[in-house]
């Protein structure tokens, strides 16, 4: 099945085109009859030639019941555009093609309908232009008249090869149907109607209604009017509920899988880039500070703060099942339209997008958690952040904001690819992840600074320490030098480093975590941050070097002891002789360390420093 909405101004044909084709009447209220008007979502199936079924929901045209004709396109990949022949390109027309363009909705048709009533030639050219600059791109288009019944053959065919066109989404994805319709028929409880765009439902199942997450079990399952066992998306589904009154149910609430989805009523946003000539490219169009925000049949209202860019974060009203990469509309139901829509410059020239309707704008969301804004300069730096993001973003670009998630978090977001977890289902920013693993070794040294007696650092006191939401997580950070015994972390003394009675063991703890930053880095000297963060002042490292447990290059260049022989070998290895920045590569360290371990080595009979600044080995080592 293939699910697709009607689009277009008021009174262009859209409802009878609809009945032309499949032969039921989608305006199913008497009101809606007797006026001739469309004022809510109707429903209709059609079977092609090719036994492929397509549902059309049917959306009202007139401006005041915009709000309706979102809830019916937002969950659908697919529109029929409606243009009257005798009556052109309208501010509806404008409003429903900036709709579909905010959603990113790319498949559909132009059908300039009631041609027998004038040359169907001048909407089709003028509806094909705007068409074509809308996320909707170059589409089919033909002119038919439902009268007549002129055209409706060549409809269908073109419905044919639409249907054909469209991806066919993920039957694994998790469900989201977003309900449109909820009653109760006597003797079979609470139905509700709505579009799932992908996934599979099956009877029996357990889903969960948003907002209230209450869980309901799938009595029966009916699509266009026959009962089915199970029913994947696209489609539209008529689900017999048990555990649950449909009151509780109704349009803009949605029956999700559990744990599939974040509930959420904050998300940071990227706004479409405004159409051209609306600003620079990359910065954002100015939004009102309260919009409408539409997802699926939902409606809600969202508080905007714009951080910068393109890039916002919305506060929403009611919450509302969300994933990372979802479209979600923003609309100013007060903004005022022009009575005539921009049309294409006289002299030929680019076509205005049709989002330069001022009242729609289109976001894609880019996370359903977002950290609190607190830190000064944090709404900038998020801009920055978020701005570098790609579309969609990946576990790697939501690690390195969050730093750590579990699995299933990132499973609600809607991302399921993702790297090793360092620890249960624990993922960890690379970066962030060695950086707690400095600071668990900082702790321990602070800890150990703090009670010299004590046997470790509890495991529980890491964590706090740490800010880390699971003692599991301690654990795994505890790596070489750091051990864990009964629930201490604590660092045994270095192999070879013998006793140093005289050293206070504060000096003996930091000198510790130095020795483990050294060994993956042997030339990287601590810097006089990390120094002073480790209370190492220039007597304690003086105190350190003469009880032999680090070599000091100069008062500031501290290194482990022995790497002065080190860097003698490897020296020696150079073309003879070698300028200071061959050393300081072959040594790969910085000119801030090479420089004076260099000195160190001349001093030390090591080296020889040539006229030319150039140095060479004193006495080859042997071999
Ligand atoms: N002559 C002629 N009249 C048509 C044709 N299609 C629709 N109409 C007439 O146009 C009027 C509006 O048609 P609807 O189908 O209700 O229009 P709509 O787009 O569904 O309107 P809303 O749902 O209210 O936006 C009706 O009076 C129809 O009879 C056509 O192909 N030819
Ligand atoms: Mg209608």
């Amino acid at each position: 099945m293939q699910v697709i909405a009607t689009a277009g101004h008021v009174d262009h044909g859209k409802s009878t085109l609809i009945r032309a084709l499949t032969g039921m009447d989608p305006d199913r209220w008497e009101a809606e009859r007797r006026r001739g008007l469309t004022i809510d979502l109707g429903y209709a199936w059609l079977t092609l030639p090719s036994g492929e079924r397509i549902a059309f929901v049917d959306v009202p045209g007139h401006e005041r019941f915009v709000p309706n004709m979102l809830a019916g396109v937002g969950p659908v990949p697919a529109v029929l555009f409606v243009v009257a022949a005798d009556e052109g390109w309208k501010p509806q027309s404008a409003e429903h093609l900036a709709v579909v363009d905010a959603l990113g909705i790319r498949r559909g048709l132009l059908v300039v309908t009631r041609s027998d009533l004038a040359d169907p030639a001048p909407a089709l050219s003028e509806a094909g232009r705007l068409i074509a600059a809308s996320s909707l791109g170059q589409v089919e288009s033909l002119a038919v008249s439902a009268v007549t019944g002129e055209g409706l053959p060549g409809l269908v065919d073109a419905l044919g090869r639409l249907a054909c066109s469209l991806p066919a989404p993920d039957p694994g994805a998790p469900v989201r149907i977003w309900v449109d319709r909820a009653f109760s028929i006597a003797g079979s409880g609470t139905v509700v109607t709505g579009t799932l765009p992908a996934g599979t439902v099956r009877r029996g199942d357990e889903l969960v209604v948003t907002p209230s997450m209450r869980p309901v079990r799938v009595r029966g399952i009916q699509a266009l009017g026959e009962s089915v066992e199970e029913l994947t998306g696209p489609a539209r589904a008529a689900l017999n509920l048990r555990g649950t009154s449909h009151e509780r149910l109704g349009r803009g609430t949605a029956l999700v899988n559990p744990g599939r989805w974040t509930l959420t009523d904050v998300v940071d946003v990227r706004l479409a880039e405004p159409s051209s000539g609306a600003g620079e490219p990359g910065s954002g169009p100015r939004l009102p500070r309260t919009l409408s925000l539409h997802a699926g049949a939902a409606k809600t209202v969202a508080k905007v703060r714009q951080l910068g860019g393109l890039i916002a974060r919305l506060t929403l009203r009611e919450p509302i099942p969300l994933h990372v990469g979802d479209h979600v509309l923003l609309r100013d139901p007060g903004a005022s339209r022009p009575a005539r829509p921009a049309l294409p410059a006289a002299d030929g020239g680019p076509a205005p997008r049709p989002g330069c309707d001022p009242a729609v704008y289109g976001a894609v969301v880019l996370d359903v958690t977002p950290p609190p804004l607190t830190r000064r300069g944090a709404a900038a730096s998020a801009a920055a952040e978020l701005g570098s993001w790609p579309d969609p973003p990946a576990a790697r670009d939501l690690l390195r904001r969050h730093g750590l998630l579990r699995a299933s978090s990132l499973l609600a977001m809607g991302i399921s690819e993702h790297p090793e977890p360092v620890c249960g289902e624990w993922l960890a920013d690379p970066g962030h992840w060695s950086g707690l693993a400095k600071s668990l070794s900082e702790a321990v040294a602070a800890h150990v600074g703090r009670e010299p007696l004590a046997p470790g650092l509890p495991a529980d006191a890491a964590r706090s320490a740490l800010g880390l939401p699971d003692r599991r997580l301690v654990d795994a950070l505890v790596q070489p030098p750091l051990r864990i015994k009964d629930g201490l972390v604590h660092i045994p003394p270095a192999e070879g480093s013998g006793p140093a009675p005289d050293l206070p063991p504060t000096v003996v703890a930091a000198v510790r975590v130095l020795l483990t930053d050294l060994a993956a880095a042997p030339f990287a000297s601590p810097d006089a941050d990390r120094l002073r963060h480790l209370g190492l002042d220039l007597r304690a490292i003086a105190a350190a070097e003469r009880a032999g447990l680090l070599l000091r290059v100069s008062d500031h260049i501290v290194l482990a002891p022995g790497a002065d022989e080190v860097a003698g070998q490897i020296l020696a290895g150079l073309p003879q002789p070698f300028t200071a920045a061959q050393a300081r590569v072959a040594l790969q360290t910085t000119r801030r360390v090479a420089i004076p371990l260099l000195e160190f080595l001349d001093r030390a009979g090591v080296t020889l420093r040539l006229p030319d600044d150039r140095r060479t080995m004193v006495s080859q080592p042997a071999g």
